[in-house]
């Protein structure tokens, strides 16, 4: 058994009530490593570790251009350790080794793309309406950022934070998930061999439910930055704003990929395909309803069916897999409830519903590409996050309908559409409630373009130049040149 430590203050330690957590293999369902079960005591002083760095010179006096250097440092250290990164991601979580090793394969360029932009952070003179007064603003980074990170693809998502946060030239408190917290306390270790000054990356590994909220409502923390589900982002949002803490959350959603009548069938299927079943379905973009036109809805279904029938379910080690295991036995519980609900909802079961019956798969937690047909809006599994390899299929008359039925959910997080037509294309992308909208393609994305959500599915955006302004703050700055002082008891 592999064990791990957390990094407090530049400080390798153990939880200090000497506790540990073991870590699941979701292939095997055996425990291969050990983990830190931090209390609310390693969280208080991670913090505090992180506004002392984040005020000590070392950090706060090194130049904007210094602090961008050591990010593109990290980025190649990144790139240098992704396959071995990869590896333990996919043993700790499940999800295929292939999509892993991208995952990490790109993951430098957010280290790079905000490292470029650390030294571009730039305030405004404002030619301000009073003589003899200078007036200008400078954008400043906001304190100790908690990083919340969950199960799915923890250093992707903790980049997506980390990178913008640092280069802001704030100090960071991250969280990851209990159940996927080794590939995070491996990375750890290349902030310090990068040379970070100790303090300004502290990883804290625990239950959400034990240390949480102790994180979050700490004082040390100006700002949180959360990817999870909606139920305890809004508990995270409640308690930072009993601190009136800045947010940002990425909840989740029920996106909806449309297939119009005159689509590409072969892309589109792949598309839809790639849209739910690549991950296992374990991603916050799934695209767990397909919408299709009701002229092609049977020629789309029988096409589509034949196609998911033929992915390859296995060890997620091995490349040659398509579908790996759910990452954790409560997600597989809750995968399995909901096959179980929409068949009592009288959706009709198009294509898996089970778990594999081969004895070489029976320990891991693996749910078959589940395709359920005749799926009404309205049903639990067409408006309800699974978080699973399961698609809901849903008929639509025309243009209206398809945009009624895609935005008639509580998320709003991303949309595909599928059309050779540009009118189509993009009168969808203009009224879809959706933080991205896809066109013949689905789950891109990059380090350049924003990402968040409309609606429940989020609060501020990640990646993109926007994102480093949701770890900065303005202060705006007035000199006064006028001699004497005017009269003190009117407003200037
Ligand atoms: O996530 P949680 P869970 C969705 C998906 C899934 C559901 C539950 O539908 O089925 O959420 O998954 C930490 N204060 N997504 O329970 O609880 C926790 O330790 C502060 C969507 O695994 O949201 C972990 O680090 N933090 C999603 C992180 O929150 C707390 C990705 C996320 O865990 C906390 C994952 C608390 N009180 C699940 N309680 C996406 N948007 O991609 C827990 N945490």
């Amino acid at each position: 058994m592999q064990e791990y430590r957390m990094l407090i203050g530049g400080e390798w330690v153990g939880a200090e009530t000497g506790d540990w957590i073991e870590s699941v293999n979701p292939f095997d369902g055996k425990a291969w490593a050990r983990i830190p079960r931090a209390g609310p005591g390693d969280v208080r002083r991670a913090a505090s570790e992180a506004r002392r760095a984040f005020l000590d010179p070392s950090w706060s006096r090194l130049t904007a251009s210094a602090r961008g250097h050591l990010l593109m440092k990290l980025a190649d250290l990144i790139a240098e350790h992704s396959d071995q990164l990869a590896r333990l991601e996919t043993t700790d979580n499940g999800k295929l080794i292939n999509e892993m090793s991208s995952q990490l394969r790109y993951l430098p360029q957010w280290f790079r793309y905000f490292g470029g932009l650390a030294d571009k952070i730039q305030g405004s003179v404002i030619p301000i309406d009073k003589p003899g007064v200078f007036n200008f603003t400078r954008h400043e980074p906001l304190g100790v950022i908690a990083a919340i990170t969950p199960w799915n693809s923890p250093l992707l998502l903790a980049g997506w934070k980390l990178a913008p946060a640092l280069a802001a030239g704030n100090t960071v408190v991250w969280k990851p998930s209990e159940f996927s917290s080794v590939s995070a306390l491996a990375f750890a270790r290349l902030f310090e061999l990068v040379g970070f000054p100790r303090g300004v990356v502290n990883v804290v590994t625990g239950y959400g439910s034990e240390i949480g909220e102790a994180l979050v409502s700490d004082p040390a923390i100006a700002k949180v930055a959360f990817t999870g589900g909606d139920q305890t982002g809004q508990r995270v949002y409640q308690t930072a704003a009993s601190g009136i803490k800045p947010v940002t959350l990425e909840l989740g959603g029920k996106s909806a990929n449309i297939v119009f009548d005159d689509a590409d069938l072969d892309n589109a299927i792949k598309g839809v395909v790639s849209g739910i079943f690549a991950a296992s379905g374990q991603t916050c973009i799934a695209g767990s309803r397909a919408l299709v036109q009701r002229s092609i809805y049977r020629e789309f279904t029988r096409r589509l069916i034949e196609f998911a029938a033929t992915a390859k379910i296995g060890n997620p080690l091995d490349t040659s897999t398509q579908v790996g295991p759910v990452t954790t036995r409560p997600q597989y519980d809750k995968v399995l409830s909901y096959i179980q609900i929409a068949k009592d909802e009288g959706a009709k079961c198009l294509l898996g519903g089970q778990t594999p019956q081969r004895p070489d798969l029976e320990d891991g937690w693996f749910v078959e590409p589940t395709i359920f047909g005749d799926v009404r809006p309205d049903m639990r599994i067409a408006q309800e996050e699974v978080f699973g390899p399961v698609l809901a299929v849903i008929a639509f008359e025309d243009e209206d309908d398809a945009i009624r039925i895609a935005n008639d959910t509580i998320y709003g997080l991303a949309a595909g559409v599928w059309t050779k037509s540009m009118r189509r294309a993009l009168l969808a992308s203009e009224k879809l409630e959706a933080g991205t909208v896809w066109v013949n393609t689905y789950r891109a994305v990059s380090y350049m373009s924003p990402f968040g959500g409309y609606k429940r599915s989020g609060i501020g955006r990640e990646s993109g130049i926007e994102a480093i302004n949701e770890y900065l703050q303005t202060k705006s700055v007035w000199i006064d040149v006028n001699e004497p002082v005017p009269d003190p008891f009117v407003m200037r």
